[in-house]
């Protein structure tokens, strides 16, 4: 088999006074953090949409970086790109890896030629995991570069591209339990609309509803054990999306009868792009039971889009950490790379030291949000600020046996109520004592 990275070996720990940009620093797969090995906590997954097959194109221009692997032949493309994923995967030493239909094998002339190009490309994965032990944390189906999706795949006005649709996804279904996938993500890019002029919404959305519910059937009826995931988005490339962000994918779910079947995929970018911070998404996920799975990326304070970095803030990766820490961390779930190189880092050694930073800035996270956990640094803070509710008086509330007749009792009883302080100031430098 060629090499695709020849100037890269198998990157290996060597811990924070290392000046070889080629080793974690921090992330120590085997180190046990809380009882558990670093590389348990994470579940990293490589994005193959971006790693191997962006090119570092824009809306503006043609890609920049030239791959040994990409060549002009398409069946050759395919196992080249693949042998080289699995390379990467390898050297870089993550369990995990995610894929479009479309990533590992482009559409051909016609439905029989995409599925057979399909088919060939995940004998070849399925290999390729066997041999390297590498696991697939989801599959997807993409449903919105091709032309026929443009107004829409489960929301379309036209049911010959939902069926389509259905048709893509049910092959994705089934390529995705082929290789042991651990879950699959539904991401509605373009189920959205451009002007209401033109759009039904309510008939839309309960298409969308229609084609999950049959998707939760097919996955009954192939018995795929995996996990199911909405991906939430407020916008781009659609104006405004369906799955815009936690709580309205909650809500859909909660309307349409899929909350039982489906968990939420969060990516950061999203969270931002909807005007929440991550960590805002995250706690809401949590504190619904419905978080699932992370696409940890970032975006840009300066640039409103999607511009899906790799995430090196250590700040969020602690908050981040400490969250899914509270909630005992992934089951089915990981976090998945969903973050592409800058256009102008054009070597493949590029692709090391970007997957390098970000796994190191999740292991200092996970430090510092393990620390803060074994201290109780916040819980001890929260269990006295809502203190009041573990009372009597508060607990009958809770329990819902209070009425207005005695809340209107206790307060003429006991009169105004002293505020304190929330102390905000003290527990920002609190945090910042964490911060590895
Ligand atoms: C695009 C989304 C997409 C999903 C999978 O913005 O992040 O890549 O994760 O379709
Ligand atoms: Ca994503
Ligand atoms: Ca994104």
């Amino acid at each position: 088999m060629a090499e695709y990275f020849p100037t890269v070996k198998k990157i290996k720990f060597e811990g924070p006074d290392t000046r070889n940009p080629l080793s974690f620093k921090h992330y120590n797969p085997k180190e046990k953090v809380l009882g558990k090995p670093m590389a348990e906590h994470f579940r990293f997954a490589v994005s193959y949409w971006h790693t191997f097959k962006g090119l570092g194109q824009d809306p503006f221009g043609l890609p920049t970086m030239i791959r040994s692997y990409d060549v002009a032949d398409v069946d050759q493309m395919m196992e080249k790109t693949m042998e080289a994923a699995f390379e990467f995967m390898s050297k870089l030493g993550v369990g995990y890896w995610c894929f479009h239909d479309s990533d590992v094998a482009p559409e051909g002339a016609d439905i029989h030629e995409s599925r057979a190009r399909l088919d060939k490309v995940v004998k070849q994965a399925k290999k390729l995991q066997n041999d390297t032990g590498i696991k697939l944390l989801w599959g997807t189906c993409n449903l919105f570069s091709h032309r026929r999706f443009m107004s829409g795949a489960a929301t379309n006005p036209d049911p010959a591209i939902f069926a389509y649709a259905g048709a893509k996804v049910k092959k994705a279904l089934e390529v995705t339990k082929y290789l042991g996938g651990e879950g699959y993500t539904f991401w509605g890019g373009r189920e959205g609309y451009e002007t209401l002029l033109n759009t039904d919404m309510g008939r839309e959305l309960d298409h969308l509803a229609r084609f999950l519910h049959m998707a939760v059937d097919y996955k009954k009826q192939i018995k795929f054990k995996g996990q199911f995931y909405i991906e939430p988005k407020p916008k781009e490339p659609t104006k405004h999306q369906y799955d815009f962000d936690a709580a309205s994918c909650h809500a859909f779910l909660l309307k349409y009868g899929l909350d039982k079947h489906l968990k939420l995929n969060l990516e950061a970018n999203h969270c931002t792009l909807a005007g929440h911070s991550f960590l805002h998404e995250l706690e809401y996920a949590s504190a619904n039971g419905i978080l699932g799975s992370v696409d940890a990326n970032r975006g840009d304070e300066l640039l409103g889009w999607d511009t899906d970095q790799f995430p090196t803030n250590i700040y969020e990766t602690t908050m981040a950490m400490y969250t899914i820490l509270k909630m005992g961390g992934f089951t089915t779930g990981g976090l998945n790379f969903d973050a592409k190189i800058r256009r102008q880092s054009i070597d493949p050694q590029d692709l090391f030291h970007a997957h390098i930073g970000a796994m190191d800035a999740f292991a200092r996270g996970l430090k510092g949000a393990a620390k803060m956990h074994k201290d109780g640094a916040f819980a001890k803070h929260l269990k006295q600020r809502y203190a009041g509710w573990d009372t009597a008086f508060g607990k009958k509330i809770e329990s819902g046996k209070a009425t207005f007749d005695d809340m209107e009792a206790y307060t003429l009883k006991n009169g105004e109520p002293q505020p304190k302080s929330g102390q905000q100031e003290y527990l920002e430098n609190v945090l910042n004592e964490y911060i590895v």
